[in-house]
């Protein structure tokens, strides 16, 4: 009997947090999964070392290629060379305060970066005949000043140059869905964490911190606006609605959240209650973390995706918190043996 080839994925943005639990995914579904790395002075594959098998063995099911989305030439070749069977384009300078002060690279890779690819896959699918199909990680920063709950059929008003990127790339989706028939989908997502959220966002960079509070490694943590209330869910969950999407009888657009929405204070109060101190003795308002144009409110209403793709988070908000206090609090008593005994400096923060 013929044996089945695996499906293939290609995935931008494999070495961050998304990258690396939608991997593991389609690991578990059993596709072979191919992901597009940056060079870079120093490995930024850590996410994924748990998982990496030594190209040279045949069992491997991940490989990794150089690549980036400035570089429309590299994006086509991994294409062409991949052959895959699903796109997931989740690369991006994703930190939303920095594109006020990197507008133009950010443009570059989130809005043009997913134009470069879109063209990849169409060219792609014009010389080979092939059906490939692609995801578009969409933000729910794209409705920004709109108020929620925001919804698939919510107006978009973008707050800074990444939200902005955000909006086209999601045209550019859109119109390549319908200029060209391809199978293309824009997850819309609100935000998600978990214990492999980068260490510059607000729930992670307090979860540092109450991790490192708690041990004695530090005392003050400064942020910036405490009053914005965000969707949080757990990133585990949500590649799943990704995979979800692609899965489907005909492309469209979805809006994955909780439906449940929480200041970053109150963010602050699960997370150092849930170590019995007391966020007020140890957090400082430092004005450099404020932002240009702020985004208030954001909650999402994620009817359709429950509906068309039956998905459902699984982690509620409490279980979040907890699960990524669990984690830095065990990560911070690592950190505090290596300081006691000189191999590294105290002062080092995240
Ligand atoms: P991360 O910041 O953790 O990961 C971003 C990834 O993009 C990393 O692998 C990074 O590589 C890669 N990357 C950055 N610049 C380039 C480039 N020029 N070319 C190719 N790859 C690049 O983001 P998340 O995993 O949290 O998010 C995944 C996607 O989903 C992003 O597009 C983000 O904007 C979007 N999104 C995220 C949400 C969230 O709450 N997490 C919500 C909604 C949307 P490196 O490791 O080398 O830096
Ligand atoms: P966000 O996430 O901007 O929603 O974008 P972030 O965690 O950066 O900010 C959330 C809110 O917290 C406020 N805040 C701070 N933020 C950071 N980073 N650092 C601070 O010290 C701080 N103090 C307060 C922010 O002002 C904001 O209101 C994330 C990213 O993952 C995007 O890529 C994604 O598209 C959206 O979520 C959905």
């Amino acid at each position: 009997m013929e044996e089945k080839m695996p499906k293939k994925a290609l995935i931008t943005g494999i070495t961050g947090q998304d990258g690396s639990y939608l991997t593991e995914f389609l690991l578990s579904k059993g596709y072979e999964v191919h992901g597009v790395i940056r060079r870079s002075s120093n490995f930024n594959t850590q996410r994924l070392d748990h998982i990496y098998i030594d190209p040279h063995n045949s069992c491997a099911r991940m490989k990794l290629h150089y690549g980036d989305l400035s570089d429309a030439s590299a994006l086509r070749k991994w294409v062409d060379t991949i052959c895959p069977d699903e796109v997931y384009n989740l690369g991006a300078q994703s930190h939303v305060g920095i594109s006020f002060e990197n507008p133009d690279y950010t443009a570059d890779v989130v809005a043009t970066g997913a134009l470069r690819l879109l063209e990849a896959v169409r060219a792609h699918i014009e010389s080979t005949g092939r059906e490939v199909r692609y995801y578009q990680a969409g933000s729910s920063e794209m409705y920004g000043a709109t108020p929620p709950p925001q919804d698939e059929n919510t107006s978009f008003h973008p707050r800074s140059p990444y939200a902005v990127s955000k909006v086209a790339a999601h045209w550019y989706t859109v119109n390549y869905r319908e200029a060209y028939g391809l199978f293309a989908c824009n997850g819309i997502l609100f935000n998600h964490e978990s214990p492999r959220r980068g260490e510059n966002f607000v729930t992670r960079k307090i979860t540092r911190a109450v991790g490192r509070i708690k041990v004695g490694l530090q005392n003050k943590l400064f942020l910036g606006n405490l009053k914005a209330s965000r969707d949080w869910g757990f990133a585990g969950d949500y590649v799943e609605a990704m995979w979800l999407m692609l899965q489907q009888d005909k492309p469209d657009d979805y809006v994955v959240a909780t439906e449940d929405s929480h200041t970053v204070e109150e963010f602050l109060e699960a997370a150092f209650g849930y170590v019995g101190l007391n966020w007020k003795e140890h957090v400082e308002v430092d004005p450099r973390y404020f932002r240009p144009a702020e985004v208030d409110n954001l909650r999402g209403c994620a009817t359709k995706a429950k509906e068309v793709l039956g998905w459902a988070p699984k982690v509620s908000f409490k279980q979040l918190v907890a699960m990524m206090v669990d984690s830095d609090l065990e990560k911070a008593k690592r950190e505090k043996i290596l300081v006691e005994h000189g191999y590294i400096d105290s002062r080092q923060q995240p």
